[in-house]
């Protein structure tokens, strides 16, 4: 008996120690991992992998998208091959919509994924032009309404590996590419799906009928859609975001977008998810009817508000011609310095700017998209500073562009440069400035100011505007 518990204490003992050795290079393991992580400045933070046993506060979840300040949108399907055009018509309208708006029947639709071969995809060279562009996230359909998934989904033969020639996993390259240089991956999942048959199949040739409802539904959420979400992040995680859209179909209901907001938080708790999760979006004004509505921001979309909202996180995506998804014959491009100004006036009301691009079905971002998204990334690259990690305008409007501000720094967005040299700033009656100098000027030589009254400061800046789109000054000031 004795000799029993002797043997138990001993092996208990020899447990505990080597519970206790565990622990310790478990320890070391994550100090590894910490140190690899900072060293390597992934921008994954450490938590990514810890949050199942420490759910994190809105504010720790949402403190790298509050810093990112600007993203990219990509809108790519089967609907890029069709590019618009339909037995020979040209289709008005989004091209991802074209399914809905030609009244193709799913059948016919489906035919699509048999050409779907994008020979020209990279997606290392689709990650490096949201960088250089100056972008911290990248949003790509997972799946659009269209109900075409871009990975290879094991719930679903309607994806890329299964049902396309080209047989290669897009989400998994992209997630490679991202980590590699470190650009945070997220992505728009819809929860209509045209091609389901317990979703909105059955309503062709009115796909998106609001008045309809589908009694499988609840089918097609929990057996479908929920395994698909797991399985994205499963495989291609840790996420930045689950963007969800098509909540407004008249099967899903506010407890609906609460339960998906937290079934996708109990598997990434770190995860940020935005307002269509739920039904609380005010159209494409996009932000939340109230603070009790689902979802961690608003969702503006083709707008930007027209006043600065603090405490609220929104973001406002927006396309760069009329569409989202590839139409070959849009050529309606917004022009480089209407993006940029849009850019600064978004930060300056306190939002993120997610710009969308449409691929083409060759897999190549159009040259238009290139060419814009390679000015911003000029500009940025001496300006970001003005971008990222700032908050909206502590001094209202101002009237010859933006104000963001820091901490101990106002950035004045000038995109009418004075042509007399004297720039007024109103709105200081809280700041004391001590100095002001050009973001552009490495030496930040100082500017000389006088201030003309409490609430107004006049500024002498070089005659010629250091960007005729967007000059910085910058403002150290106390408060
Ligand atoms: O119907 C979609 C549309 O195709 C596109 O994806 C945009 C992007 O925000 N959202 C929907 C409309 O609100």
């Amino acid at each position: 008996m004795k000799e029993r518990e002797t043997i138990q204490s001993r092996s208990r003992a020899s447990a505990l120690r080597f519970r206790i050795n565990g622990v310790f290079i478990i320890a070391l393991l994550c100090v590894f991992a910490v140190a690899g992580c900072q060293e390597e400045g992934d921008g994954f933070s450490f938590l990514d992998g810890l949050g199942e046993k420490d759910p994190l506060s809105k504010d720790e979840r949402m403190e790298w998208w509050r810093d990112a300040r600007f993203g990219m949108f990509i809108h790519w399907g089967l609907y890029a091959i069709p590019a618009g055009e339909w037995n020979g018509k040209q289709i008005p309208g989004i091209g991802e919509w074209i399914m809905e708006r030609a009244d193709i029947p799913v059948s016919e639709y489906e035919k699509l994924a048999g050409q779907f071969n994008p020979v020209k995809f990279n997606a290392n060279e689709w990650v490096r032009i949201a960088k250089n562009a100056g972008m911290k996230y990248i949003v790509i359909t997972s799946k659009h309404h269209d109900g075409f998934c871009l990975w290879d989904s094991q719930v679903s033969e309607y994806d890329v590996m299964d049902a396309s020639p080209y047989k290669r996993d897009i989400l998994k390259a992209l997630s490679k590419a991202c980590k590699k240089h470190k650009i945070k991956l997220c992505f728009y999942h819809s929860i209509m799906d045209w091609h389901h048959p317990d979703a909105q199949a059955p309503f062709y040739p009115n796909y998106n009928d609001r008045n309809r409802t589908n009694p499988n539904f609840a089918d097609y959420a929990e057996n479908y859609m929920k395994p698909q979400l797991k399985e994205l992040i499963d495989n291609y995680g840790p996420l930045g975001v689950l963007w969800f859209d098509g909540e407004w179909i008249k099967d899903w209901t506010e407890p609906q977008g609460k339960d998906l907001y937290n079934y996708v938080l109990s598997l990434q708790p770190n995860i940020i998810i935005n307002n269509r999760v739920g039904k609380g979006r005010k159209g494409m004004e996009g932000l939340s009817k109230s603070e009790d509505d689902a979802g961690d921001f608003g969702t503006p979309e083709q707008q930007i508000p027209a006043k600065g909202l603090p405490g609220v996180d929104w973001e406002s995506c927006m396309t760069m011609n009329d569409t989202w998804g590839y139409k070959s014959f849009d050529h309606n491009w917004k022009s480089t310095e209407d993006l940029i100004r849009k850019l600064a006036d978004i930060a300056s009301k306190g939002g993120n700017f997610l710009l969308n691009v449409g691929p083409t079905a060759e897999g190549l971002i159009p040259e238009p998209s290139v060419e814009r998204l390679t000015a911003i990334g000029e500009w940025m690259d001496i300006n970001a500073e003005s971008v990222y990690g700032t908050a909206a305008s502590p001094i209202g409007e101002v009237p010859w562009g933006r104000c963001t501000a820091k901490p101990g720094k106002l950035y004045l967005h000038v995109f009418d440069w004075p042509t007399n040299g004297r720039l007024a700033v109103p709105g200081l009656l809280e700041f004391k400035v001590k100095k002001a100098y050009l973001l552009a000027d490495k030496k930040h030589k100082r500017l000389p100011l006088v201030l003309v009254s409490q609430n107004e400061m006049m500024l002498t800046v070089p005659e010629a505007a250091p960007d005729p789109i967007n000059s910085v000054v910058v403002l150290e000031v106390e408060q």
